[in-house]
């Protein structure tokens, strides 16, 4: 039995009871509780189809090829990318990320600051609706620091994405080689 039958039959219950105390003619149950049956049910579909549309922005965000940069072994810090596309029906914003594989996970971008690429933490990443935003090396990313566990090519590491909400998502990123040669003199360990 789906739940608005289980509904319908509970509403149908209470006026047969009522029907029974009020000594009310059929007729007249008849109409009202065809009436108020239908309204009830009616809101009740109402309030089922709000909270639908509503859902939460975890729901409506899809990750396109997430990955944690392979390092090596003794570096403390990494960093993970992918693509964040907001499918909801709102703009959000992604707030914090954890992974049990990293002591903390901060979410960072690089800027250019005297002619130098640098990294610097940012308190979100906004998520405008319906577009796709690019974590990628020498962008935004998510920075692993204080690495708990070795970073074995192919293998997954777990993150959680906390959205502007408070609704998360999990995601499994494999473990990955930078393909892209991005150091220059010395500069190299801001690039991720
Ligand atoms: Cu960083």
């Amino acid at each position: 039995m789906s739940f608005s039958s289980a509904f319908e039959s509970a509403i149908y219950g209470y006026f047969r009871r009522r029907l029974i105390e009020d000594s009310d003619t059929h007729e007249e149950f008849s109409k009202m509780s065809c009436f108020k049956r239908f309204s009830l049910v009616g809101l009740f579909l109402i309030c089922a189809g709000q909270a639908a549309v509503a859902g939460n922005v975890a729901d409506g965000i899809m990750v396109d090829d997430p990955y944690v940069r392979a390092v090596p072994p003794g570096q403390p810090n990494s960093a993970s990318f992918m693509g964040l596309h907001n499918m909801g029906k709102e703009g959000s914003a992604l707030t914090a990320a954890s992974s049990p594989a990293a002591e903390v996970v901060e979410l960072h971008t690089h800027t250019m600051e005297e002619g130098m690429m640098r990294m610097r933490k940012v308190e979100k990443i906004d998520l405008p609706v319906g577009e796709m935003v690019k974590l990628q090396p020498g962008g935004l990313h998510l920075m692993l620091i204080g690495l708990k566990q070795k970073l074995v090519q192919d293998e997954k590491v777990s993150l959680t994405l906390t959205f502007e909400d408070g609704s998360s998502l999990q995601v499994d990123a494999p473990v990955r080689k930078l393909q892209m040669r991005m150091k220059q003199d010395g500069h190299q360990r801001h690039m991720h």
